[in-house]
């Protein structure tokens, strides 16, 4: 029987579970560059270069091995521009008995695949991703039934049917979570090794033309692409994580610093997301870390909860709840992204200083997603759709199932709640905490009210203000409430109304 099996662009594991039974003298693979997957949204150009660069080296280790390729590029043509046009085509060369086919990581593309084997006139066979460590149907049968789906329990359950790190029943070091221990701001003079980069090839080289071309006014900057492309650049970046960042991981998860854009965070999540690293080994290189006293325990049980834990969850609310995710907006948010997030022109240095390195870099690191660029976003009042389409072109690593519960439950709470127990709101006070950014912004953090107050301070207590009816009774937001009923009228009236100011003016610059 001859198979079609195609593989989509962020699907490039050799183990992925559509190349399985390959027969490699009778069966062809095949990967397709395609606008449509380009312009959906218009991705930050490092994203398409590192998608298309990757794709193109996948295929040509998958030619190394002496297996059937059909490669089509971007300016092939005849190039259709979608997954279905494609296939199409494909089937008129090749003429298959079947496709075969993992399932996608977006509800866009799934919806498209449910058509495919009727348009077609041939059997398509989708099969499960089982490159995650729980399936669709794993996470909705834990799901069912549950008002809160509190990632803590989900974590904990993975924790018992991995075995990775326990004492038979019993988490190693009698705690499941080391947070008190983690989330400190950055110690100063402490020495932060940069992550490795790689320097484009002749292949991404080539890419970087042809983005630079067709998606020139694309978000974002190219100049200084260095992402690995392929399966051994990105097990080297594992590695130099492994052993120069790790170690600090845990206790600095949280802290922010004008000093660098990635701190100790371990920037692997691109290659993840695309299947260049898989979550089981990136896991095992972590807790071999700790086996062997390279990390300590509260640094890699840290880790191992963003893998396990958090990936994992996000992914399994988003297939259990969508399509229907998407659509609440549960404070009824309306306000337009503002000019800034585009161009990172805003006085405020916190948000300048995250956006600028996104453009640069096509990543920021959690912290500055949720307490800076997130946050703002909530307090302001910007329409989810808005904000989480800003998040799916900006970083390397977006793609729907993990960015859009991200924003749209954890980041803007849209979703009334169902991931997070509370709104994850951060006055200027916590960002100074936590960052370097403050001493150096025109703003004075220390101020509530007045023209040189950091708008995180007004915007905070003004959002308590507005959806007072609405959270007032959340027990985690108690002692705000409290602090709020003693504030006199005349201060709430001030807030208010500089806050509003605030916010008109940045609806006037909106795009
Ligand atoms: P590290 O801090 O080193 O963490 C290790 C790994 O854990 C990451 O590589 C990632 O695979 C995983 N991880 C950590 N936190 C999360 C999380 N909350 N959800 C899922 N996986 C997690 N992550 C994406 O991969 N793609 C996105 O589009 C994305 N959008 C986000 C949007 C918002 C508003 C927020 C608050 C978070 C978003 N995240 C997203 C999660 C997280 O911020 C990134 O995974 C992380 O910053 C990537 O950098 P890193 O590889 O250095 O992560
Ligand atoms: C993100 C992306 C881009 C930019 N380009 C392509 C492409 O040309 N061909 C392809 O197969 N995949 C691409 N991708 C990744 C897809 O968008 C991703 O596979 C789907 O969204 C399903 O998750
Ligand atoms: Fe950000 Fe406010 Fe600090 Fe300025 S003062 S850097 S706006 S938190």
């Amino acid at each position: 029987m001859r198979t079609l099996r195609l593989v989509l662009g962020d699907q490039l594991t050799r183990t992925i579970s559509s190349l399985r039974d390959l027969n490699a003298g009778e069966d062809v693979v095949l990967l397709v560059e395609v606008s449509e997957e380009n312009t959906y949204v218009r991705h930050h150009k490092q994203k398409i270069v590192l998608v298309l660069s990757a794709m193109r080296h996948f295929a040509a280790e998958l030619r190394a091995e002496q297996i059937d390729v059909d490669y089509v590029y971007l300016d092939s043509e005849g190039n259709r521009g979608s997954f279905s046009g494609e296939l199409q085509r494909a089937v008129e060369r090749h003429r298959p008995d079947r496709i075969v086919v993992t399932e996608p990581g977006e509800w866009r593309v799934w919806q498209q695949m449910q058509g495919w084997s009727s348009q077609l006139g041939i059997p398509v066979e989708i099969r499960a991703d089982d490159r995650f460590l729980t399936s669709r149907g794993a996470f909705a049968q834990w799901a069912k039934g549950r008002k809160h789906l509190r990632m803590e329990f989900f974590y904990r359950d993975l924790r018992r049917k991995t075995g990775w790190l326990m004492d038979g029943e019993q988490p190693v070091g009698g705690q499941w979570n080391f947070d008190p221990q983690n989330r400190k701001p950055l110690r100063k003079g402490l020495a932060i090794p940069r992550p490795m980069r790689f320097a484009p090839d002749p292949i991404t080289l080539e890419v970087i033309q042809l983005v630079g071309r067709r998606f020139g006014d694309h978000f974002g900057d190219l100049s200084d692409f260095g992402w690995a492309v392929n399966r051994a650049h990105a097990l080297l970046a594992l590695e130099d994580f492994i052993q120069n960042r790790l170690p600090n991981f845990g206790t600095y998860q949280d802290a922010m610093s004008c000093s660098s854009e990635v701190l100790f965070h371990s920037t692997l999540s691109p290659y993840l997301n695309i299947g260049l690293l898989t979550p089981s080994e990136v896991c095992q290189a972590a807790l071999q870390a700790y086996e062997t006293g390279m990390a300590p325990l509260a640094s890699v049980e840290g880790f191992l909860r963003q893998i396990l834990g958090w990936r994992e969850y996000v992914r399994g609310v988003y297939w259990t709840f969508m399509p229907a995710y998407a659509q609440s907006n549960f404070f009824f948010a309306q306000r337009p992204l503002p000019a800034f997030y585009w161009t990172g022109e805003t006085e405020m240095n916190c948000l300048r200083h995250a956006i600028q390195a996104t453009r640069r870099n096509a990543y920021a690191h959690h912290i500055q997603r949720l307490i800076l660029t997130g946050n703002f976003a909530l307090l302001a009042g910007i329409e989810p759709a808005q904000v989480e389409e800003w998040y799916l072109i900006v970083y390397a690593d977006a793609f729907d199932w993990v960015e859009l519960p991200n924003t749209h439950g954890m980041a803007l709470f849209a979703d009334g709640g169902l991931m997070a127990s509370k709104p994850y709101i951060a006055s200027g006070a916590y960002i100074h905490r936590m960052s370097d950014y403050c001493p150096n912004c025109v703003y004075d953090v220390k101020q509530k009210l007045g023209q040189n107050a950091c708008p995180f301070n007004y915007l905070y207590w003004n959002f308590l203000l507005q959806q007072e009816l609405r959270l007032r009774a959340n027990p985690r937001l108690a002692i705000a409430y409290q602090t709020l009923q003693k504030m006199p009228a005349e201060q709430k009236q001030q807030i208010r109304h500089q806050a509003q100011q605030f916010l008109d003016a940045l609806s006037a610059e909106s795009w």
